[in-house]
């Protein structure tokens, strides 16, 4: 594949019509997902300007030591986030998605939301890299459970032997599920083209998937509003909104 390494904005209708032409002949291809597709379905993204929660960031609530030493305020959080989250639904990005994966026998998606919106609009062949919002584990047994309660009443205890349960989610300075790590990194090895949409780009190890595909000679496509570390490494950088522009693209 020749990299035509333009860029431009939604506006340039060339550049999504080289998209298309790279997305249709494609045999492989593989999607990794951040904040930025579920922001059209009305959630917040991490770094955004509603990024902030009380006088908190992400990055300190969302760690095992913040959670050890007020379980309740971080519950909190994500009681209020579960209580945000209750009422949105997929938009026309994750249904997309969705649409290719039934087009295309070598389809993966890997995604860094935790709001579980991929999964209510049917996307199957998918990867969680950071866990999902609407189960909790047990800090003693481990045994993990799906739980819609909003909002959890807090301090919520696991059933089975009456430990702390936290949310199943991988906070920072945790490592990633192995399987699903090694999984992701040959979705995005053996692929064709790989498409990144509504990320940052900022997070480890999740932002080391596009220099490994990029390694394996991938065609990569980004979709973001902004440009990001990613963009003078892609081929073709797409910038707008992901709801208005994947449902461009096949
Ligand atoms: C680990 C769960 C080691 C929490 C999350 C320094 C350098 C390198 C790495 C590190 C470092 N310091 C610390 C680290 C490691 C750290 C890390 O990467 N920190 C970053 C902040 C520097 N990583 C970790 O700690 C990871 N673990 O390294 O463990 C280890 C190894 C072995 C043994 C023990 C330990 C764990 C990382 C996982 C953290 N958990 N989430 C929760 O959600 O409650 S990460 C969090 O950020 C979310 O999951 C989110 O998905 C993720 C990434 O954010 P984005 O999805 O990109 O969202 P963001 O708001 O940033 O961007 C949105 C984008 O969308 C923007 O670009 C915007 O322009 C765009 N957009 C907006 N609207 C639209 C749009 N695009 C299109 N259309 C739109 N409409
Ligand atoms: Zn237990």
């Amino acid at each position: 594949m020749t990299a035509d390494s333009t860029r431009g904005s939604m506006a340039d209708d060339s550049l999504i019509q080289s998209a298309r032409a790279h997305i249709v002949s494609a045999k492989s291809i593989t999607v990794l997902t951040g904040a930025g597709i579920s922001a059209d379905s009305g959630v917040p993204t991490f770094r955004g300007e509603n990024g902030l929660w009380r006088d908190y960031r992400a990055e300190d609530l969302a760690t095992p030591e913040a959670f050890e030493r007020n379980p309740r305020l971080v519950w909190e959080w994500y009681n209020w986030r579960r209580e945000i989250l209750s009422n949105k639904k997929p938009n026309e990005a994750h249904h997309s998605l969705v649409h290719l994966e039934s087009r295309l026998q070598e389809f993966r998606l890997i995604t860094q939301n935790v709001d579980g919106l991929h999964r209510l609009a049917g996307s199957k062949k998918m990867y969680e890299l950071h866990g999902d919002i609407w189960k909790v584990r047990c800090t003693s047994c481990q045994l993990v459970a799906a739980n819609h309660d909003v909002p959890l009443l807090l301090p919520p205890h696991c059933r089975t032997c009456g430990g702390l349960l936290r949310p199943h989610i991988v906070w920072f300075g945790e490592a990633l599920d192995e399987q699903i790590l090694s999984k992701s990194f040959q979705a995005v090895e053996s692929c064709e083209l790989m498409m990144i949409v509504g990320t940052s780009g900022l997070v480890y190890p999740a932002a080391m998937l596009m220099p490994a595909a990029k390694a394996k000679g991938a065609f990569i496509i980004e979709i973001n509003l902004d440009s990001t570390p990613y963009s003078p490494d892609v081929d073709l950088s797409l910038q707008g909104r992901a709801k208005e522009i994947l449902p461009l693209l096949y």
